[in-house]
């Protein structure tokens, strides 16, 4: 790799004198060969993306503008969650379902690793912001990484660069420190790889401190740390502090065919669905469905009423299964360039490709381990791209982003979708009776596991809110922040659903054609909160009525209908202990709300 010459020093000239002092902190433990502040400019990309070529570590696309193809080493492919901590002051704080360490014991097993661990390489510092610099209070972060492959993904997911560093110097801002480094130095002489990571690896919160440590990984949520570590982890522990809620949510704008707006939020586990409901294409006549937000909702109350914005710049999206029989509107994204491709397959004109992104099987192509792949060894099975690959993409170049996503107000809520991938039990679309009922649904969520966490796929596991591997502090807390907000906001909080497009059938496949199809039961939902949609109350709420759920024109037999949508006693009855035991994993900090709640679901299943 050429060096990048600059002629600035480690502080990058910078009158955050605080600021200043970190950088020069972190440098003097880590070692860097040089140290280069992000502009966030276009020349900066151009130069960086031109080193990542150099060193391997991207390819140019021939036929995708300003787009580049990486692969990871195959040991860094998702998020690690047993490598996840939340090294809050005491054990309490990171509660039942965190990984804890004392923290001074965690920074000193750290700052081990990090000394010289950037030996050779170049240490770039990024400011950035999460939310929109226009913001009331703008959510200032400074992620230093070594990783230039972080900075160029950084740049398409956040905010970035001399304009929001300019903004924090003239108010002298607080920002979340994030350090990330690969944790592979380069000896003298030695040739680095095209993606340097650590067989060692640590992503840390310190949520007291709203601070983040990263080690060893290279790839999505470990390493661009605007994304599930700030405004997941962080963000959560501050509005639970201030009173507000940072969710893994999307954010959907719904237009009915009398011209009625309704936006809705909609919190699925990692690689559920939420990117694909972002950007429906409703198959219904006259509704219309705009994205403002596909992963994350940050929600404020002003006058009263829940409003969302999405903090993000970028769509960090699934490659498997998107594609133009599913998802016509992310193709047209990626169409237009100015994206990173990360572990899915390319083609030998320099294009890319992915399972589910065409009916028909490409000939020839170079998988996601840079080897030799064709159609033959696609029918034997063999996948092409990682499945947990990705797209990176700046979410302004998607046909569907709604005017919105530009307002630093947000939106305001009027329902809260929870979902998860269950092939059993959870009924298409289940509506709570009122915001205890809802906070109890969203408690129990549950959902088979994905590729988007490292370890076993297919697994049922409870994923409160699908904020399971995200809340930064006691899930206890985090569920008893919900009911209080309830109670403080009575009457003006949303309509809660439980929602699941992956109920099986007899023969094992889906239930439910899923997809634009969903937009059947976004049309109900919009109904009920417009005082219509017929419903019928079962032990676990208010789902359709016979004939409310609009199927006119539905690829789908009744049978598959009933299916996918019906309340089966015997599968709740079964449901039970899960439930049972899963909530008495909170003790005395389950909040008496939900117990309450869990015990008339058992009365009424009785
Ligand atoms: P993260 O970005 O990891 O948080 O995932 P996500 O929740 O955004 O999930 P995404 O929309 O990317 O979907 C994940 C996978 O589920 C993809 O392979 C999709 O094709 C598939 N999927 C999404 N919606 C549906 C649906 O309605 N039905 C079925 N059967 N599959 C779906
Ligand atoms: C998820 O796992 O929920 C993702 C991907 O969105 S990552 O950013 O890697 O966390
Ligand atoms: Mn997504």
């Amino acid at each position: 790799m050429t060096a990048t010459t600059t002629n600035t020093p480690t502080t990058g000239g910078t009158t955050h004198e605080e600021l200043a002092a970190w950088v020069a902190e972190v440098a003097a433990l880590t070692t860097p060969d040089r140290v280069v502040w992000i502009d966030g400019s276009r020349e900066e990309w151009d130069r960086l993306t031109e080193e990542l070529v150099e060193a391997g570590t991207f390819v140019k696309l021939d036929k995708k503008e300003n787009s580049f193809w990486a692969a990871s080493d195959p040991n860094d492919v998702a998020r690690v969650e047993d490598r996840t901590y939340i090294c809050s002051k005491t054990q309490e704080g990171a509660g039942p379902t965190n990984n804890w360490m004392d923290p001074d014991e965690m920074k000193s097993t750290m700052t081990d690793l990090y000394r010289g661990c950037m030996k050779g390489r170049t240490m770039y510092v990024i400011p950035f912001v999460m939310g929109h610099l226009e913001a009331d209070v703008p959510m200032y972060g400074v992620e230093i990484t070594d990783s230039a492959y972080v900075v160029c993904s950084m740049r398409i997911m956040a905010r970035i660069g001399s304009e929001v560093l300019a903004q924090m110097e003239r108010e002298t801002a607080g920002y979340v420190k994030c350090l990330h480094s690969v944790g592979a130095p380069i000896a003298e002489g030695e040739q680095d790889v095209p993606w340097p990571c650590s067989t060692t690896k640590y992503i840390v919160h310190f949520p007291e401190e709203r601070t983040i440590w990263s080690f060893g990984s290279g790839y999505g949520g470990n390493a661009l740390l605007g994304k599930k570590c700030y405004a997941l982890r962080i963000a959560s522990a501050m509005a639970h502090d201030e009173g507000w809620m940072a969710e893994h949510m999307l954010i959907l704008k719904l237009t009915n065919p009398e011209g009625k707006v309704h936006y809705i939020v909609a919190a699925f586990p990692s690689a559920c669905g939420k990117t694909n409901l972002a950007m429906i294409e409703p198959t219904i006549p006259g509704w219309k469905a705009e994205m403002i937000g596909d992963d994350i909702a940050w929600m404020r109350f002003r006058d009263g009423q829940l409003y969302a914005v999405n903090p993000e710049n970028g769509l960090f999206g699934v490659a498997p299964g998107t594609g133009h029989p599913t998802n016509e509107n992310a193709m047209h994204a990626i169409e237009k360039g100015n994206s990173i491709f990360t572990n899915v397959a390319r083609t030998p004109d320099g294009d890319i490709w992915w399972e589910g992104m065409t009916n028909e099987l490409p000939e020839q192509l170079i998988d996601w381990h840079g080897e030799q792949w064709t159609k033959a060894d696609g029918e034997a099975g063999k996948l092409a791209a990682h499945p947990n690959s990705r797209f990176c993409t700046p979410i302004v170049q998607c046909p569907v982003t709604a005017p919105e996503f530009e307002d630093p107000n947000g939106v305001p809520i009027s329902a809260i979708l929870f979902g998860g991938r269950r092939k059993t039990t959870v009924p298409l679309v289940t509506q709570a009776r009122d915001w205890d009922h809802g906070t109890f649904i969203g408690s129990t969520v549950s959902s088979e596991t994905t590729a988007a966490a490292a370890g076993a796929v297919g697994v049922v596991r409870r994923d409160p809110m699908a904020m399971l591997p995200f809340v930064g502090y006691n899930a206890g807390d985090y569920l008893q922040h919900w009911v209080n907000l309830g109670k403080e906001h009575a009457g003006n909080m949303p309509a809660v659903f439980l929602v699941n497009w992956f109920r099986r059938d007899a023969d094992g496949g889906f239930a439910w054609p899923g997809f634009a199809e969903n937009s059947r039961v976004l049309k109900w939902i919009v109904e009920r909160l417009e005082g219509g949609g017929d419903a019928v109350e079962t032990p676990i709420g208010l789902i359709p009525a016979e004939g409310a759920l609009d199927t006119e024109g539905l690829d789908a037999t009744p049978e598959q209908i009933e299916v996918a949508s019906r309340f089966d006693a015997d599968e709740w009855r079964a449901e039970l202990p899960l439930i049972d035991e899963w909530l008495a994993k909170f003790g005395d900090k389950l909040p008496q709300e939900l117990a309450d709640e869990l015990e008339g679901l058992k009365q009424r299943l009785s």
